[in-house]
């Protein structure tokens, strides 16, 4: 068959600044301020994060990698899928593991990939179609965090949710993520997710607050998407980034502390947001897991975890699930 790519936009096409001002306006009216980390993918924060999985002190992209490239044939073997949806695709890299697996074994015939940037979804779908020319491909633009309707494709389906993002989820909304995953799956189908695990504090604070800045660099970005979108007049300068490890919750949080008094205005919304000296705005949490708990939370959602795999240092997982 011609390779197939079809791509399905379900985003309206204002909706990317709407839920920013709604996000904004919600994110530094409360306390503590926070923003959502969605917002830090522009094109330079994209560009900043693919450095920051190169850095030595950043260990879950190579650590994921490691147990994709060892074990993507059991897990296609294992699933039998024909399908393959990964949420949150982006540029397709870490797939491109499990695609060659399954190329070997010809199961697989559909990719779904997801995702908010229509761009990398293009982008990625050029470079798998050049390397599984019978692949299928049907990109969706869409926010899975917002619900999402997936196509029909040959069952049964590998969903796939890697990188460690659901740790940016906060507990209620990993429950209301992952109950949203299992409405997606029928018998018979799996879920694969990558998730970062618990570990000394030193070695995650390091990988949240790298000595050559570039994370620093990464989280102040989003204050020039803030000031880009919403001609807000954020002083980069007067914020300084700061990554503290939160036990009790056993999660990173990226903050940027306001160096001093100060008032930014944020014209879109005319809104006027004071910082005292010293605040810090909360820009993302990254939450590290534990086998039991993480199983009980898919059990909690209608998910049964069946595989776990970890790198050889233990660092980081892949774990199966079946509904
Ligand atoms: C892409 C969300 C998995 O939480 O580790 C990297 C983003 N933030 N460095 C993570 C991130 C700071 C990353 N995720």
């Amino acid at each position: 068959s011609f390779p197939l790519f079809r791509l399905t936009r379900t985003l309206p096409d204002d909706a990317t600044a709407a839920a920013l001002r709604a996000d904004v306006l919600h994110g530094l009216t409360g306390t503590p301020k926070t923003l959502p980390p969605k917002w830090f993918y522009d094109a330079r924060g994209s560009e900043l994060f693919d450095e920051i999985t190169t850095l030595p002190e950043y260990y879950p992209t190579r650590a994921e990698r490691e147990i994709l490239v060892a074990r993507a044939a059991e897990i296609v073997a294992t699933t039998g899928a024909r399908t393959l949806v990964e949420l949150g695709s982006g540029s397709s890299d870490k797939t491109r593991h499990l695609l060659d697996a399954a190329a070997e074994r010809s199961s697989l015939s559909t990719y779904v990939p997801v995702d908010v940037s229509e761009s990398a979804l293009r982008g990625a779908a050029k470079v798998l179609l050049d390397e599984h020319p019978a692949l299928d491909i049907h990109a969706l633009v869409a926010d899975f965090t917002r619900g999402l309707t997936l196509p029909e494709t040959p069952g049964p389906r590998l969903v796939a949710f890697l990188g460690g993002t659901i740790g940016n989820l906060l507990p209620g909304e990993r429950a209301e993520f992952l109950a949203a995953v299992r409405a997606l799956m029928s018998p018979g189908d799996f879920f694969l997710l990558g998730a970062d695990l618990v570990k000394d504090p030193a070695t995650l604070v390091a990988a949240y607050d790298d000595p050559t800045g570039v994370t620093a660099a990464f989280d102040k970005n989003v204050l020039a998407v803030v000031n880009r979108e919403l001609g807000a007049d954020f002083d980069l300068d007067a914020f300084a980034h700061v990554a503290v490890w939160d036990a009790e919750h056993e999660w990173i949080e990226m903050r940027l502390r306001s160096t001093a008094a100060q008032t930014v205005k944020i014209p879109a919304l005319d809104l006027a947001v004071d910082f005292a000296a010293g605040e810090e705005l909360r820009t993302e949490i990254s939450a590290k897991f534990r086998r039991e708990s993480l199983g009980d939370e898919l059990r909690q959602a209608g998910l049964e975890p069946a595989r776990w795999w970890t790198d050889e240092g233990g660092r980081f997982a892949l774990c199966l699930s079946t509904v």
